[in-house]
């Protein structure tokens, strides 16, 4: 009995742990990009990086930060990872992570991308 309370409290520790680190990635996320107040991107949360709310799993563009993250040997969301994720198209919708996360959509989902209107005029 004892050995499950204890398993018990080791799991939900590391679930706090693994939720207080995703909260300082958004947090780190939000002072970076600065998403537009109202925007799809602002009001995701969590969905900007992973497949669904509450859940573990990434989208593709969560994939291509923690990829990253790997590569640049940091735990923290830097301008030097968005910018090394910046130019890839995570979720192949033909708009670039970086034009996503200037329009305000989301660069993991394909059916949030920015509206054709906003390419530049000829
Ligand atoms: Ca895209």
């Amino acid at each position: 009995m004892r050995i499950v309370r204890t398993g018990a409290v080791i799991i939900v520790a590391m679930a706090a742990a693994v939720a207080l680190g995703n909260a300082k990635i958004q947090i780190g996320f939000t002072k970076l990009v600065k998403p537009a107040e109202g925007s799809a991107l602002a009001k995701a949360g969590c969905v900007v990086c992973h497949a669904k709310m509450g859940k573990a799993d990434l989208n593709p563009f969560g994939k291509h930060m923690a990829d990253a993250m790997k590569a640049l040997k940091t735990k923290e969301l830097t301008k030097p990872v968005l910018d090394k994720i910046a130019k890839l198209d995570s979720d192949k919708d033909k708009a670039t992570n970086e034009q996503e996360l200037k329009a305000g959509t989301l660069p993991g989902h394909p059916k949030s991308k920015p509206a054709p209107e906003s390419a530049p005029a000829k």
